[in-house]
């Protein structure tokens, strides 16, 4: 908005633009009865930087509950891990399903 000025000078304001912090979110597992528990394991421990004792607290959660958080990240991470570990569930021919969502 323009403020106009009694010694006729014209201070441009910066237009408040609707911006919000970005978001992060989280990346989770779902649970399917053919996936091999190993496999899955073996997801947790090359994508999402766990330990097997993580990854398998992690792996047992999602069998049991039906899903569990695997790891938090901004937009552009979660959803490059979306999409490497759907692409290697696909390539080892297992149906693994792998989601993102804002927290
Ligand atoms: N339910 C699978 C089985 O019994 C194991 C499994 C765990 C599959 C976690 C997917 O995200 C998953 N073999």
């Amino acid at each position: 908005m323009n403020a106009d000025h009694s010694d006729q000078t014209t201070v441009l304001e910066p237009e408040k633009l609707d911006l919000k912090p970005p978001g992060m979110f989280k990346v989770l597992l779902l649970n399917d009865d053919f996936t091999p528990m190993d496999f899955v394991v073996a997801v947790l421990e090359k994508y999402f930087s766990k330990n097997r004792e993580q990854a398998t607290r992690i792996m047992l959660q999602v069998h049991r509950e039906g899903k569990a958080v695997c790891g938090v990240y901004p937009k552009d991470i979660a959803e490059t891990k979306v999409q490497q570990v759907i692409a290697f569930s696909r390539r080892n021919e297992h149906p693994l399903q792998c989601m993102m969502e804002e927290m």
